[in-house]
């Protein structure tokens, strides 16, 4: 029983809580499995739990990628999918959708966000130009660099430090950029590569004051400024709460504002936009609008699908619109605030300030006596799976690969292991029980070694590597 859920009469006083802005009308059951069966699990998925059966997971915490529930809305949408193979209505609504809320008057769906990172990364970089950016993502680094880029990490020192209680963790350092542009060369910087609420930072925010002055910043340069807007409503709600001059503003203005400032975006769609599948690319320039529809074509689909049907088109769009919903996404990232709040009451080791789209447990303060090369990240996420059944993700020294020139391992400041929450999918009794667990396993951390990799994939390998307890 979670101590939080039950306070005295005299706690509760005064008390007025708010609820997610639905209802639920269809359910998916989930089962637990017994202890035995998850050792043979964990065993058998090589301790990576990328590699478990879904229907061997209780609590999926893997990604909130393409998990979300969409609404009534949304599935009667899908019923209204024209599927021609050009022209469908479906990708007018779209287009529409992201013109209103994103500002973007030019774009090109693509099959997800990594689709959309392909096309610009080949229109844009040419090769041994530099790519700076707020922290890597995995996906969005791997078609830098095989565009030919070299990624060059700019966010802010605090970014790095998991316990630094800077609201806006995601923001680029103005000087480490400057830096480098007087140091390689205007012409040697592809773009600017913005990701709002950084995920390898822990879901950390971008001020709209520092998307403004990497504006000017980018403009005295002549240098593209572009989006990874993957989260960027979340983003949009922290700086609503926690920036001054946006309290009166609604999320869906503060997403406007913040993408004037910049030439384009990507978009997975898998995340913010409420739907699992699906992505875009949009831009300002017609120039480049019409080199990525040519590579459109080539890569993902026709200019007007891009490699969604139109069925899943419509409810993106219809998804949109539900996302900017204040009430919407205030429930949305309350949630991984409740996790958070516990965890942090407890004095679990957590990425803080907590950040949009889960909880990033430290690995490197729960198993201070394992090192980073035994990844005690990977060991953390199959310790949870291995005593509740709750699935996570490993976000450290695996996640970061080898460096393409030396082949040695990558060694991350940040060791984590994230509990990423689906939208629309758990109760907060679902996270009372997740929180219990971490507890559960932080108890018995001194007991816990570390791994060894037995199978290593040569790209993006967090996905499929393989593992044996040492
Ligand atoms: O998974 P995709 O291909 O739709 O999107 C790639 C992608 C791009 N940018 C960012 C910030 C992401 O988080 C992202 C995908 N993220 C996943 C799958 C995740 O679990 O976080």
């Amino acid at each position: 029983m979670s101590p939080h859920r039950f306070k005295t009469m005299g706690e509760q006083a005064g008390r007025r809580s708010w609820a997610e802005p639905w209802k639920i009308k269809m359910v998916e059951p989930i089962h637990m499995t017994s202890r035995a069966e998850r050792e043979k699990a964990i065993a058998e998925a090589g301790y990576n739990t990328f590699l478990l059966r879904s229907e061997d997971v209780y609590i999926d915490l893997l990604t909130d990628s393409g998990t979300s529930a969409m609404s009534d809305r949304q599935w009667a949408g899908m019923m209204l999918g024209d599927e021609a193979y050009a022209g469908s209505v479906n990708f007018y609504h779209l287009e529409q959708a992201i013109q209103q809320y994103y500002g973007y008057p030019y774009m090109v769906p693509t099959h997800q966000g990594r689709g959309a990172e392909h096309l610009i990364s080949q229109a844009l970089i040419k090769k041994g130009q530099y790519v700076p950016g707020n922290m890597y993502f995995t996906t969005t680094r791997l078609h830098q660099e095989l565009a030919g880029g070299i990624f060059v990490d700019v966010i802010i020192e605090e970014a790095h430090d998991p316990e630094a209680l800077h609201p806006f963790k995601g923001n680029i350092d103005l000087n480490k950029l400057e830096d480098l542009i007087k140091k390689q060369g205007a012409e040697n910087i592809a773009y600017v590569s913005l990701a709002g609420t950084v995920n390898m930072a822990g879901g950390q925010p971008v001020s709209m004051a520092n998307v403004k002055e990497l504006r000017q910043l980018c403009d005295k340069y002549s240098i593209l400024l572009l989006l990874d807007a993957t989260r960027m409503v979340e983003n949009a709600y922290f700086i609503q709460t926690s920036e001054e001059g946006y309290a009166d503003k609604t999320v869906a203005e503060i997403l406007l504002e913040f993408c004037s400032y910049t030439d384009g975006a990507w978009m997975s769609g898998k995340k913010d936009h409420l739907v699992n599948i699906g992505g875009w690319l949009a831009v300002r320039d017609e120039g480049l609008f019409d080199e990525l529809r040519n590579l459109v074509v080539v890569y993902e689909g026709l200019h007007t699908y891009g490699g969604m049907a139109g069925r899943d088109m419509e409810a993106m769009a219809i998804g949109i619109r539900e996302s900017v919903q204040d009430d919407h996404i205030r429930a949305r990232v309350g949630q991984v605030l409740y996790l958070g709040q516990l965890l942090i009451d407890w004095d679990i080791p957590i990425v803080r300030p907590v950040g949009g789209h889960a909880i990033f447990l430290d690995a490197r303060r729960f198993y201070p006596h394992i090192q980073q090369d035994e990844f005690p990240s990977q060991m953390l996420a199959a310790q949870l799976y291995l005593d509740s059944g709750i699935r996570s993700m490993e976000r450290g020294i695996v996640s970061a690969g080898r460096d393409p020139k030396t082949g040695q391992h990558r060694y991350p400041k940040l060791e984590l292991t994230r509990l990423t929450i689906p939208r629309r999918v758990y109760t907060e009794a679902h996270m009372d029980v997740v929180a219990e667990s971490v507890l559960e396993v932080y108890q018995n951390r001194t007991k816990t070694k570390g791994l060894k990799m037995v199978y290593e994939p040569t790209r993006l390998r967090f996905f499929q590597a393989r593992f044996e307890p040492l």
